[in-house]
């Protein structure tokens, strides 16, 4: 081997081990990572499956989660984030059961340079307060629900009534706003009942009982929009027992389209959802390590898609492909 071509092989030598060292370093940027998580708890299908998917998603990684569940108080999302600033942890993630009341803690954070990310909701607080929100565009699924049902019902006088989910939460808000926007315009629609079954199976029933009392046995109510398929499952049993057929006599739309709500609608029993990944920690996790190495800082925004599915997209089979997925 010449002299130039003993340096040239020892240049290549240095260089591949320069990429291999890098490789193995930004791997090492998200194994070791300490992520604190404060979860609002297990209301619903959907938030169960999001749990679960966050901790194979930090197992995967190498990311050591401390995981919070807050029983769906805001005052015990409060002290698991202070406990993990305490902690000195890496980075924190939170779904904001409610929308306000996070600027102090948040700020907290920011005092002890620790990210935060949003996950699934959102926070009435300065942008500044966190590293990015991972969610849907909540409003958009609202309208998508409520642009379906208009489309369902044509010009047929339709009285509709609503299961909001948790009471000052941004989904909560933002897809009543939606769905109102989707049927404006419409005099032929009406939402003539609206109350909050707090996303969970038990109370959508229970308010959709009360709904039912109230509206003649049900005889005047055309349609149901529930914030979350949860709520929509509980109503869907209320309505059986009032002698009512869901999904015909009053039709069933909502959001999440966890699993169970393709079995109601392979029954008959519900007619359209607007999905939600329950994936929201792979974008947050990627956002974080990209952040670690190299200190790239995400949008404000890390938007998730929303995909109408109805009775004919073939429910059955949508059941079979989600139940194994974490719900
Ligand atoms: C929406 C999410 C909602 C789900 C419900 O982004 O926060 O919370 O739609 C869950 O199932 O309770």
């Amino acid at each position: 081997m010449t002299p130039r071509e003993e340096i040239m092989t020892f240049f290549k030598a240095l260089a591949s081990a320069t990429v291999l060292a890098g490789c193995m370093f930004a791997t090492a940027q998200a194994e070791g990572l300490v992520v604190g998580f404060s979860q609002i708890g297990s209301e619903s299908g959907w938030r169960a499956a999001e749990t679960t998917l966050t901790k194979q998603q930090a197992e995967k990684r190498g990311i050591d989660l401390k995981f919070a569940d807050a029983q769906q108080k805001q005052e015990n999302q409060i002290k698991a984030l202070r406990s993990f600033i305490a902690q000195g942890v890496d980075a924190i993630l939170v779904a904001p059961v409610v929308a306000t009341g996070w600027d102090e803690v948040l700020e907290e954070a920011k005092e002890a340079e620790i990210p935060v990310i949003l996950l699934d909701r959102t926070v009435d607080a300065d942008k500044e307060l966190y590293m990015t929100a991972v969610t849907s565009d909540l409003v958009h699924e609202g309208k998508v629900a409520g642009e379906w049902l208009a489309k369902t019902v044509g010009d047929k006088p339709c009285n509709i009534v609503e299961l909001q989910g948790t009471t000052g939460s941004s989904p909560a808000i933002d897809r009543k706003k939606g769905f109102e926007e989707g049927i404006a315009g419409k005099a032929n629609l009406k939402i003539v009942r609206s109350q909050t079954g707090d996303f969970t199976r038990t109370k959508g029933k229970e308010v959709m009982e009360s709904f039912l009392k109230a509206e003649d046995g049900g005889k005047n109510i055309c349609a149901l929009y529930a914030h979350n398929d949860d709520m929509a499952v509980g109503a869907i049993q209320a309505i059986k027992e009032a002698g009512l057929k869901p999904g015909t006599d009053i039709l069933v739309v909502s959001i999440d389209a966890v699993p169970d709500i393709f079995l109601a609608m392979a029954a008959g029993e519900a007619n359209a959802t607007v999905e939600l990944t329950p994936n929201m920690a792979g974008p947050a996790f990627d956002a974080l390590e990209a952040y670690k190495k190299d200190g790239t800082m995400p949008p404000k925004w890390i938007q998730t898609e929303s995909k109408l599915y109805t009775q004919a997209d073939n429910p059955q089979k949508v059941y079979e492909e989600k139940k194994g997925l974490g719900y």
